[in-house]
């Protein structure tokens, strides 16, 4: 297939800034030896594993296993051991990328480790002509509403087509300069955030964590265009009146961009009226890239997400699976979406890529919405109960049940999302304690929760009953939990 960075074959001349993390740089020429040297390293491996840290490193080693024509698997480097071990037994990598300093876990030690030098100088790229276009680019790790995270394959014509459609979308050009603060074991932050502003010849400065002052001092200095989650864009609407420097470099912003999660109308308009830009949305899933997006020359609309993106086939559906024909801001359908953008399988998973699937070959998003007459997509809210979008993240709720019944001290436990100010949705953890006399303490629950699956995972709020209500069949109604649900 044609090279996915056009702008790494410009030989040593290129000295235009690709990559930024804090106080450490890349150019393109340089990047292209570092790169192109670890591709040469590891070209002909299966699957290689990446510690996906915020840094340098990280966005070597992937733009180095896209020029091998090996496929990447992220690694969050903050999986605890269950959920690493998931990812690991399940993806069978036959290395592991990470950056020299790095301790990693027990979990990937048997793993061959490759230190990853980005300061490596040239050496002959491996060929990747021969790597077609269906080829895995990479296997990206997202939950679903029961047992441990599925694998999503994502061919390399995917993470093309989807950053094509946003260059179209966005006038995302060779001279735009993106800030993000993103992790980068995820669709947004990585094929987004480092991969798009690389496939358009342009920079991005990631900033290691979030902060407001942060994505201020990048605005100053030259970035063009900020992506986020919701809470981000809470945190800088929160910040805002009393950092008028925030609102002034927010104004000078090309572009502002949101996405994961809904960003709520309020914050849209509090950063509107401080900053004189408006947040776009651009809405996709780790199986299907991105899907639809307000457009730079379209009207902003807060409260929507946009229209499909070029390429992308979107249609609403009912529960009996008819098309909802309405473009009238009100008849709800489940989202389904059909074109170039999307995963192949979940690996080693063909009942569940089935049942994604429809018989001709429409993936369900799951999520809800209608159409205004202009064709602007409005999320209005999502399938199953059973997934918690928190900071960003989807959160199945399966998942961290399962991880909290091996806890001693509890007997039963139901997970629900509540709406949380700053987090969209929060993890809360309904137990029933093995002994009622001495529930367990939350934080140990929450502790629990962080060490064996992630940090993010962990419950924000335990509420200790008697009893889980159960329907006739004994099935848990989360609905009838006492207060807040699964809504
Ligand atoms: C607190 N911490 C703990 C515990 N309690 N660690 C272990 N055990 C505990 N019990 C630590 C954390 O490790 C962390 O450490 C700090 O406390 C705060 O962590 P956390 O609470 O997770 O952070 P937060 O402040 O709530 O994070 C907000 C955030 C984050 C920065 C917005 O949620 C985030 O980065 N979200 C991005 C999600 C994302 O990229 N989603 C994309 C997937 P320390 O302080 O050292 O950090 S969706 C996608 O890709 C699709 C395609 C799409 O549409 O985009
Ligand atoms: P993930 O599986 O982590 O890739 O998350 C994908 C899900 O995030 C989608 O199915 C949506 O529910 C949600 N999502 C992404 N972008 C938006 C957005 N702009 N507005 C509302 N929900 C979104």
């Amino acid at each position: 297939m044609s090279s996915l960075f056009p702008a790494l074959s410009g030989g040593a001349a290129e000295r235009r800034p690709a990559l930024r993390f804090g106080d450490r740089a890349l150019t393109y020429a340089e990047l292209a030896a570092a790169a192109g040297s670890l591709a040469a390293r590891i070209s002909g491996s299966g699957r290689v594993a990446v510690w996906a840290t915020p840094t340098l490193e990280t966005a070597v080693g992937v733009v180095a296993a896209l020029l091998a024509g090996v496929p990447a698997v992220p690694l969050n480097p903050r999986s605890g051991e269950s959920e690493l071990g998931h990812i690991l037994a399940d993806s069978a990598p036959s290395l592991i990328l990470a950056a020299a300093g790095d301790e990693l876990p027990s979990a990937v030690r048997g793993l061959e480790r490759v230190d990853v030098d980005v300061n490596a100088p040239a050496a002959p790229t491996p060929a990747t002509g021969n790597v077609s276009d269906d080829a895995p680019a990479f296997i990206v790790y997202t939950s679903g509403t029961t047992g441990p995270p599925k694998g999503a394959v994502l061919p390399r014509r995917a993470i093309a087509t989807t950053l094509d459609a946003l260059a179209d979308a966005w006038q995302w050009t060779a001279d735009d300069v993106l800030v993000h603060a993103l992790p980068l074991f995820h669709v947004h932050g990585l094929i987004l955030g480092i991969l798009g502003p690389l496939r358009r010849g342009g920079s991005v400065r990631h900033l290691g964590r979030f902060g407001t002052d942060g994505v201020a001092r990048e605005l100053n200095d030259g970035a063009t265009m900020v992506f986020g989650v919701p809470t981000m864009y809470h945190r800088i609407a929160e910040a805002l009146p009393d950092d008028p420097g925030l609102a002034k470099a927010l104004g000078r912003a090309r572009l502002l961009v949101s996405g994961s999660a809904a960003l709520p109308v309020h914050d849209h308009e509090r950063i509107a009226a401080a900053t004189g830009r408006r947040v776009i949305e651009r809405y996709g899933m780790t199986e299907t890239l991105m899907n639809t997006s307000v457009r730079a020359d379209g009207e902003p609309r807060a409260g929507t997400v946009g229209v499909p993106l070029p390429g992308v086939q979107l249609r609403l559906v009912e529960e009996d699976g008819s098309p909802v024909p309405s473009y009238d801001g009100e008849s709800v359908g489940e989202i389904q979406v059909r074109g170039p953008n999307l995963f192949t399988e979940y690996l080693n998973r063909p009942d569940a890529t089935a049942a994604a699937f429809t018989e001709d070959g429409w993936f369900r998003t799951g999520d809800m919405a209608v159409r205004d007459a202009d064709g602007y997509v409005r999320i209005v809210g999502r399938k199953a109960t059973d997934l918690i979008k928190s900071g960003g993240y989807k959160i199945g709720a399966g998942e961290i049940e399962n991880a909290l019944l091996e806890h001693p001290g509890v007997r039963e436990v139901a997970v629900t999302g509540e709406p949380d100010d700053d987090l969209g949705e929060r993890i809360v953890a309904w137990v029933v304690p093995a002994d009622p006399g001495t529930p367990p303490d939350p934080d140990e629950l929450a502790d629990h929760v962080a060490r064996r699956l992630a940090p993010h995972k962990r419950p924000r709020t335990v509420r200790f009953l008697d009893s889980l209500p159960r329907n006739d069949m004994g099935k848990i109604m989360k609905r009838a939990l006492p207060q807040g649900s699964g809504h």
